[in-house]
């Protein structure tokens, strides 16, 4: 019941959806009532413009923020179809697994790099969910498509974080967030690269990821885009002053010190092998 009417309202805002059973893809076995989780997809691919120090996706406002808005707005409209049940809007802060939800939801497959990518978007895109009481079975089917196997993504892996499936204890976009004084090792790691916060290079390499079309949030977003974090950016500002200032970007949540720690290890490489 109420299928052609949720997927209508995803695709007033430009959005496909997919949905599978909650229990399939929640993190815990909890006791929510939940039964349903309807996925979607934002791809945010552009061409960055200038160098840039910071991933791809930190560039723009953040999508915690754009994507919950979105979703927010969804989930009252499905309230006013479904009015007896509830729907809860999620991104990245999700009780599932929202890669494998989008797998279920025929949003795409997941590669080697343990990326969901999309046939027409690649694997830059995030994905938001809304998890609700209410069955509903979009008969999504799984992607026919499939992950090449090319390896280019493990060998270009800077903390060879692919070699034997995923370890997240090597790979920069897990380090860039880590709190706390980083060992030699990791250190080492994050020299290997030029970022600040997260790290797209499994994904630049995946020939899936060519000519991807320029995302409309990428477009919307063109004159809001901050390519660096730089010493100067954080000079003088106490953590609560970083907060408020950049309170709209994906790079603030792990607080200001993480930041300049990261910056120090770049500049100490910097310093010892001066290009
Ligand atoms: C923890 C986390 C991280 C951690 C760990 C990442 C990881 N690979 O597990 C760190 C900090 C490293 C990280 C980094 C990034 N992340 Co992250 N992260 C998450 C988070 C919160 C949970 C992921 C998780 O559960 N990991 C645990 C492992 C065990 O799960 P898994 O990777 O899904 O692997 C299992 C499944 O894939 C399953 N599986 C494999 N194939 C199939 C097929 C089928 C049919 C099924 C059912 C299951 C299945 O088997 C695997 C082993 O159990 C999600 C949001 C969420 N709520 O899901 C975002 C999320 C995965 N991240 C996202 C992004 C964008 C990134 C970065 C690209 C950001 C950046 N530029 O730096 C990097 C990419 C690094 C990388 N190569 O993965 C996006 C993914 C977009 C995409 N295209 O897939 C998500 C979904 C956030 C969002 N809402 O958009 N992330
Ligand atoms: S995000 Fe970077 S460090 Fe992590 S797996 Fe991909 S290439 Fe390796
Ligand atoms: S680079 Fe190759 S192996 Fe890695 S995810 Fe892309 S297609 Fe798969």
């Amino acid at each position: 019941m109420y299928e052609k009417e949720v997927t209508e309202i995803f695709h007033e805002y430009g959005l496909q959806v997919g949905s599978c059973k909650y229990s399939d893809v929640a993190f815990s076995k909890d006791t929510s009532d939940y039964k349903t989780v309807l996925t979607t997809i934002v791809p945010y691919w552009f061409e960055p413009k200038q160098a840039h120090n910071i991933s791809i996706y930190s560039i723009l406002p953040d999508y915690h923020i754009v994507v919950g808005e979105m979703l927010k707005s969804i989930c009252e409209k499905l309230k006013a179809v479904f009015p007896d049940n509830i729907f809860e809007p999620h991104v990245d802060v999700s009780p599932v697994n929202e890669k494998k939800a989008a797998v279920l939801g025929g949003l795409g497959f997941i590669g080697k790099n343990t990326l969901l990518i999309n046939e027409k978007y690649g694997s830059f895109l995030f994905i938001g969910d809304i998890c609700t009481d209410a069955e509903i079975n979009l008969n999504s089917s799984i992607s026919k498509n499939s992950c090449k196997g090319c390896d280019l993504c493990r060998e270009a892996c800077p903390g060879k974080a692919l070699d034997e499936g995923f370890c997240s204890e090597k790979c920069i976009s897990f380090l860039t967030q880590k709190k706390g004084i980083l060992t030699e090792e990791e250190k080492n790691i994050l020299q290997r690269s030029d970022s600040v916060w997260g790290c797209d290079i499994c994904s630049l390499f995946c020939p899936h990821n060519r000519n991807l079309p320029i995302s409309e949030y990428a477009l919307k977003y063109e004159d809001k885009m901050i390519y660096n974090i730089d010493k100067e950016l954080l000079d003088g500002l106490s953590n609560g002053e970083f907060k408020r200032k950049f309170s709209d970007r994906a790079f603030v949540w792990r607080g200001i010190s993480v930041l300049r720690r990261n910056l120090e290890i770049l500049n100490a490489r910097n310093e010892k092998d001066p290009v």
